[in-house]
């Protein structure tokens, strides 16, 4: 009975999110047997947590009611991946209390870069780089495939996926914005269109690790529009005097901090199209993550949202930056940075990363395909070519 509900929710469930898109391309959805994730803190389900210190509330208090490892006030763009695709939420792969594995694993740890830091962990920074993430990939199928096949009874079985499950899994990346943030601090010291062109072919490196080690479907998420997250707006910067023309855009957002990530993302593109025609035998999907979230910046209003530049979980002004669930003496005051009474009509959660709300807005309109390329919803993403 239970297998036979299984079944069928295996069957049935790719269907129905598939037909519930508003296009149905005439091929059938992929098989999707499994999910693995890599990146930093936009899609980290509770890696830095269980490594480092657990976060604290008010992070997770929308949709888990505790704080999970998650830097939002809910899910994350990730997790509605998962839910349209019809697979649990993923398990962070260092996590080793109440997870799964059985559809995959996500390695994404916040504050990763694609190429090494010089950060510790007190400074902000992630011993996780990409590298380190996909030599953790690389480890997990080793070993359950060694485990896989010595173990008689089910109860391994029912907790990691099958070896042939690896070479049908979507593997999806959203990395590279803290190699930009590092980038733009340290703007005028280097050249950065070196070191941008550096960090993409970083990135290509890995895609190849991972297509060595059998990956085929390919989902890269380009990066978000950096200038625009409110921490980095003259408006909580204590910046008495307006800033200079051109500045900023009309959104409030810093031209070159977005400027960057747009030659960044203009050369992942590039980079993704050159690993298309060397794996023939892969699909490699290019998202811009960019545009879809500048859209919704943009139409904060229309959409319903306050003004992009306002933060629902923190204090950041004249000057203080007190950063989502911290408590600080500001000028004989005790000051504690909690959440806005209603997060749903917040863009921004604590100044860098996105609401429960605004993920669920940029998820529904980015997982069929819209902003793709080629422009396949992420259901049919196994055939790019
Ligand atoms: C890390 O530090 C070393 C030595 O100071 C320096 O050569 C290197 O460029 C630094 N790397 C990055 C990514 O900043
Ligand atoms: C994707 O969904 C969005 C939001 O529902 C819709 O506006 C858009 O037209 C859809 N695009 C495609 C290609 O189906
Ligand atoms: C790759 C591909 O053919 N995608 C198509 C799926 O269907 C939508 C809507 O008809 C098209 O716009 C895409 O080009």
């Amino acid at each position: 009975m239970g297998f036979l509900v299984q079944l069928l929710a295996f069957i049935l469930l790719p269907l129905l999110v598939s037909m519930s898109a508003e296009e149905i391309n005439s091929s059938q959805p992929c098989d999707f047997l499994a999910l693995f994730n890599f990146g930093d803190s936009n899609s980290d389900t509770g890696c830095m947590a269980a490594a480092f210190y657990p976060e604290i509330l008010p992070y997770g208090q929308t949709f888990f009611h505790e704080p999970v490892g998650r830097a939002s006030d809910g899910r994350l763009i990730i997790d509605f991946i998962a839910q349209h695709l019809g697979f649990p939420f993923l398990s962070a792969y260092i996590n080793s209390i109440g997870t799964s594995y059985r559809h995959g694993a996500n390695f994404a740890a916040g504050s990763s870069t694609i190429r090494r830091q010089n950060r510790t962990v007190f400074e902000g920074g992630s011993p996780f780089t990409f590298e380190i993430q996909t030599e953790q990939f690389n480890q997990f199928k080793q070993r359950t495939g060694k485990f896989f096949n010595k173990a008689r009874k089910n109860s391994f079985r029912r907790h990691f996926p099958r070896p042939e499950d690896f070479a049908k899994a979507i593997y999806t990346f959203d990395i590279g914005q803290n190699d930009i943030a590092a980038a733009i601090n340290r703007v005028g010291t280097e050249d950065s269109h070196a070191v941008i062109s550096d960090i993409v072919d970083y990135f290509g490196k890995q895609v190849q690790y991972l297509h060595e080690l059998g990956a085929r479907t390919f989902w890269i998420h380009n990066s978000g529009p950096i200038g625009c997250l409110p921490v980095a707006m003259p408006v909580h910067n204590a910046m008495n005097q307006t800033p200079e023309a051109g500045y900023v855009d009309e959104n409030g957002c810093v031209n070159y901090q977005n400027d960057m990530a747009r030659e960044f993302n203009k050369k992942l593109k590039n980079m993704v199209v050159k690993l298309r025609a060397q794996f023939l035998d892969a699909s490699l999907v290019y998202v811009d993550m960019f545009s879809a979230k500048y859209e919704l910046i943009n139409d904060a209003n229309k959409e319903g949202f306050v003004d992009p530049s306002e933060i629902c979980c923190g204090y950041h002004k004249d000057g203080y930056h007190l950063y989502c669930g911290n408590k600080a003496m500001i000028n004989g005051k005790e000051i504690f940075a909690g959440s806005c009474d209603d997060p749903s009509k917040f863009i921004s959660w604590d100044g860098v990363h996105y609401t429960e709300a605004a993920n669920r807005w940029i998820a529904n309109r980015m997982l069929n395909g819209s902003f793709s390329d080629p422009p396949l919803p992420i259901t049919h993403s196994c055939s790019a070519q």
